[in-house]
């Protein structure tokens, strides 16, 4: 009981202390959390990520990252999302900038390229190699 007076007591103090304004503080919370990213790109629930998932997570993520929107995804705006290197990959018409077609198209690839089996879904251990967690994490926000 003392314990768990204490405990809140300091707690309360951090949070003072940091003087965190509540809508900061929810922002800094983990996007990455592969459990919540999951029931977002498979919103059918059925345990797998189909093409259209993927995509429609894609578009989601692309809108929410074009926060100018002008319908283009320049480097700053892809930072921590994609290396340069991965953009220039993906900028198919050289303008510096991925439009939503080369994001969705870059999305493509990368399903294609966990789908191991090649049955147009990617199911749980597709989605924990190497190139699902790729996937996974461009779609994570
Ligand atoms: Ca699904
Ligand atoms: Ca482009
Ligand atoms: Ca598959």
């Amino acid at each position: 009981m003392s314990n768990r007076f204490t405990f809140g007591a300091i707690g309360l103090v951090m949070v003072a202390a940091l003087g965190l304004p509540p809508a900061l503080a929810a922002a800094d919370s983990t996007p990455n959390d592969e459990s919540l990213v999951l029931s977002r790109i498979d919103p059918d629930h059925d345990g797998t990520v189909s093409l259209a998932e993927a995509k429609a997570a894609a578009s989601a993520k692309f809108d929410a990252l074009d926060t100018d929107k002008e319908g283009t995804l320049d480097a700053s705006e892809l930072t921590g999302i994609l290396s340069s290197h991965e953009v220039k990959k993906a900028d198919k018409d050289k303008d510096d900038t991925l439009d939503k077609a080369e994001f969705l198209a870059l999305v493509e690839k990368m399903f294609k390229a966990a789908d191991h089996d090649h049955d147009g879904t990617l199911d749980a251990k597709e989605l924990s190699t190497e190139q699902g967690r790729a996937l996974v994490s461009l779609l994570a926000y």
